[in-house]
């Protein structure tokens, strides 16, 4: 009987969520010809493009928080090179002026009605979408996080509410092991996971502890980068500088009280290790945005469906995507997001004309290698995992001129190109630097 009670109540419970989830998308209504879900990089982007085609009365932009960040520097802020504060603007100032910032969170996408639904209760429709949602972060799939950050000597770079403790366990170093993880997921900027480790082993040598440390590369991958050219270049990096590296280990639990990180062997089910570290760097694993994953919109694992060549979904005509909420079988970063946005300016242009997308996005994506406090691998690759490089030099080789780009011009050309949706990625200069010849 009470088995039973209690299933009626939870079925009782059930139907009065489900009402109260209808009647509260139903608080108030908008409409828009151009809806953007996310204010991140390509949300912002995309929504400075579409005001021009459109006109700013025409789009709105659907994002939660009051701070819009440029995560690429929190490599540099993780190693005290840069302060977080400069990775950081109001959204409000990146907000293309006239586009409708809706400050709420997308709780439902119905693209079968063509609306979506806010944590606010509004209902919105629009005649087009362009999703632009990021990707997800789960510290919570690893044992111990994420309360283990309450503890010291642990950080992670991939959020602003730790990076700076990176900042903190490389300055209290005194002497042990530094471990660097890679989960077994894709991830964002996947070579963000080993700049850190390059700039601990720079920052120990500067103040003297380097023969202290015992610097350890966990990854879950088989390989130390994707690209062999650039692979090639940090093995011989790792060698040189006795940087450990072991592959196909993944991090399962993290017990901060005692500073131990335990990782499981993925070639062999069931075997574990633990590690004693004195620094832990953690990349989270990830996977796509939940709202994405939930939608008629995922492709199987949840990721945003669309054409790799034009950014238009496969089912829905009306929707497009951009970024790290995408399919796109690309290295997910925000020179992907730069140069996807271009391509998704002509797709969406024509499809207003009703004409056939014609310009094919060719997966280019780019990592800046942080390989020490004054050099940077500039890796720039393809969908087929092929060198596609901007300048006539040999990119695998360390250079400062690189670090440079990284460190100071590249803020410039995201907040003041990419956010106003004037830089479509370099394709024009590397086509212009090689005589026409990539
Ligand atoms: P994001 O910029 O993450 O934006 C997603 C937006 O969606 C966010 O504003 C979020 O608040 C919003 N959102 C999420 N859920 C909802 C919801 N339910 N409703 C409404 N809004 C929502 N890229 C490079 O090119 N070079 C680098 O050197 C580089 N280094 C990196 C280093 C680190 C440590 C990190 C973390 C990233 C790095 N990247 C780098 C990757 C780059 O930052 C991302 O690929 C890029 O920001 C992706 O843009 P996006 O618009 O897809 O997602
Ligand atoms: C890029 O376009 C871009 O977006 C603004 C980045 O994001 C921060 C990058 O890190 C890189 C490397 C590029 C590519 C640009 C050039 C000039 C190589």
């Amino acid at each position: 009987m009470a088995a039973l009670r209690r299933l009626k109540q939870g079925r009782s419970t059930a139907i009065a969520i489900s009402q109260l989830h209808t009647s509260s998308c139903a608080f108030a209504k908008q409409h828009y010809k151009m809806l953007v879900l996310g204010g991140g990089a390509g949300g912002i982007a995309m929504s400075a493009r579409m005001k021009r085609i459109m006109g700013a009365e025409n789009v709105a932009v659907v994002e939660p928080s009051e701070m819009h960040y440029y995560q690429p520097i929190w490599t540099l802020v993780g190693a005290g090179a840069k302060t977080v504060a400069s990775s950081g603007r109001p959204t409000a100032n990146v907000m293309p002026s006239g586009v409708k910032w809706v400050k709420s969170k997308v709780q439902e996408i119905n693209p079968d009605t063509n609306t979506v639904c806010t944590d606010d209760g509004t209902e919105i429709s629009y005649e087009y979408m362009i999703v632009a949602l990021g990707l997800q972060l789960h510290y919570e799939k690893i044992k111990g996080l994420p309360e283990g950050f309450g503890y010291p000597n642990i950080g992670s770079n991939y959020s602003v509410q730790t990076v700076e403790k990176t900042w903190k366990a490389l300055q209290n170093f005194k002497e042990g092991n530094t471990v660097f993880t890679f989960p077994n997921t894709p991830v964002k900027c996947a070579g963000a996971p080993q700049k850190i480790m390059y700039l601990t082993d720079a920052y120990l040598r500067k103040t003297g502890k380097r023969g202290k440390a015992n610097i350890i590369y966990n990854t879950s991958l088989p390989v130390l980068f994707g690209v062999k050219k650039y692979a090639d270049s940090l093995w011989e990096i790792v060698k040189q500088r006795d940087l450990k590296v072991n592959l196909r280990q993944n991090l399962i639990e993290v017990r901060a009280d005692k500073q131990e990180a335990v990782f499981e062997n993925l070639d062999k089910p069931g075997e574990t290790q633990v590690l004693e570290y004195e620094m832990l760097h953690v990349t989270p694993p990830m996977g796509p945005n939940l709202v994405v994953k939930s939608s008629p919109l995922a492709d199987e694992a949840g990721w945003l469906d669309v054409n790799k060549d034009n950014l238009q979904h496969k089912k829905y005509p009306n929707v497009f995507g951009i970024g790290d909420c995408t399919n796109l079988p690309t290295i997910r970063t925000a020179a992907a997001v730069a140069a996807q946005s271009a391509i998704l300016n002509r797709t969406i242009s024509k499809v207003l004309k009703n004409e056939k997308p014609d310009k094919k996005y060719d997966g280019y994506t780019s990592c800046p290698l942080v390989t020490s406090y004054n050099t940077v691998i500039m890796a720039e690759f393809d969908y087929n995992v092929q060198p596609l490089e901007t300048f006539p030099i040999n990119q695998a080789k360390e250079r400062r001129i690189m670090y440079h780009m990284k460190a100071d011009l590249m803020p410039h050309l995201y907040w003041h190109g990419l956010l106003t949706g004037l830089w479509g990625g370099p394709e024009p200069y590397r086509k212009l630097l090689h005589l026409g010849m990539k």
